[in-house]
């Protein structure tokens, strides 16, 4: 749909004004918002992560279009979320120690408020020990970290063993996701689960409560 692509060239051409009023516009033709958020906002994201690494486009632009997809995130937010359900349960989620990518671990807290979870985002740069104290103190089911790059994926493995070490793997388990970290890294760390993308997170974090 011309919408959708629409969405996407405005990520391209980091243009957050227009990412907002394509996605409003997408929404008022009757797109559903989670089509707006997989085909539009994260397709065109998608596109600036190619280019950015064929260095085709530089960091400036991979910002600008950062600002233009939170622009239509902000829009979507309010839809995605549920309103007045009951809590199936509080979940820790961060982005690890010295990674600052958010926009992916953003949408896992959207998607999990939308869910029915009751949602601690502890923002990004997070250190291993405040995962954990934070865990404990609202007394979270679920810990849920993000990664995007490859030197920060070892954090992780520092927030599962602080979790052992603290005697709380009966209570809190781990979950970790974003684009380098895969299904294999989860087990090689112990992570109790890894989810793929933000709809998978909400699935597996589901199935880790129900436990
Ligand atoms: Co950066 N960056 N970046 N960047 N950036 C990547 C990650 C990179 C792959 C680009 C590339 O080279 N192609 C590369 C990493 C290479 C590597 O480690 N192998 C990279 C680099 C190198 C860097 C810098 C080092 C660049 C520099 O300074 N020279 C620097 C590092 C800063 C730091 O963190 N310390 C940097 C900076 C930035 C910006 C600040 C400009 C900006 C981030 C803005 C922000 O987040 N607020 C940025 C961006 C935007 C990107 C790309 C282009 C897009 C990331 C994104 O938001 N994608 C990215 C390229 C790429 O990934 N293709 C890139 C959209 C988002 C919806 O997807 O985050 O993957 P994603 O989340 C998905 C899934 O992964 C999953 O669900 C989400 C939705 O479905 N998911 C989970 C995520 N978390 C999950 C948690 C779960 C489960 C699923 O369970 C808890």
């Amino acid at each position: 749909m011309d919408l959708l692509r629409e969405i996407a060239s405005s990520l391209e051409t980091g243009d957050d004004e227009r990412a907002a009023e394509r996605t409003r516009a997408a929404l008022a033709a009757g797109v559903a918002p989670r089509v707006v958020l997989d085909e539009g906002l994260v397709r065109g994201m998608e596109a600036v992560g190619a280019r950015f690494k064929a260095h085709e486009i530089f960091l400036p632009d991979v910002l600008l279009a950062a600002k233009a997809m939170i622009a239509g995130v902000e829009i979507l937010k309010p839809l995605l979320e549920g309103e007045g359900m009951p809590s199936r349960g509080k979940v820790v989620i961060g982005t690890v120690k010295g990674d600052l990518h958010d926009i992916g671990k953003n949408l896992v807290g959207v998607l999990l408020r939308g869910a029915g979870f009751d949602v601690v985002d502890l923002g990004r740069d997070v250190p291993p020990e405040r995962f954990v104290e934070a865990a404990e103190r609202e007394g979270a089911r679920v810990i849920g970290m993000s990664a995007l790059l490859t030197t920060t994926m070892p954090a992780m493995a520092r927030v599962v063993g602080l979790v052992r070490e603290r005697g709380l793997g009966g209570s809190v388990r781990t979950i970790v996701g974003g684009a380098p970290v895969s299904a294999d890294f989860a087990r090689e760390i112990g992570a109790d689960d890894y989810g793929y993308d933000a709809a998978n997170a909400v699935e597996r974090v589901a199935a880790l409560v129900a436990r």
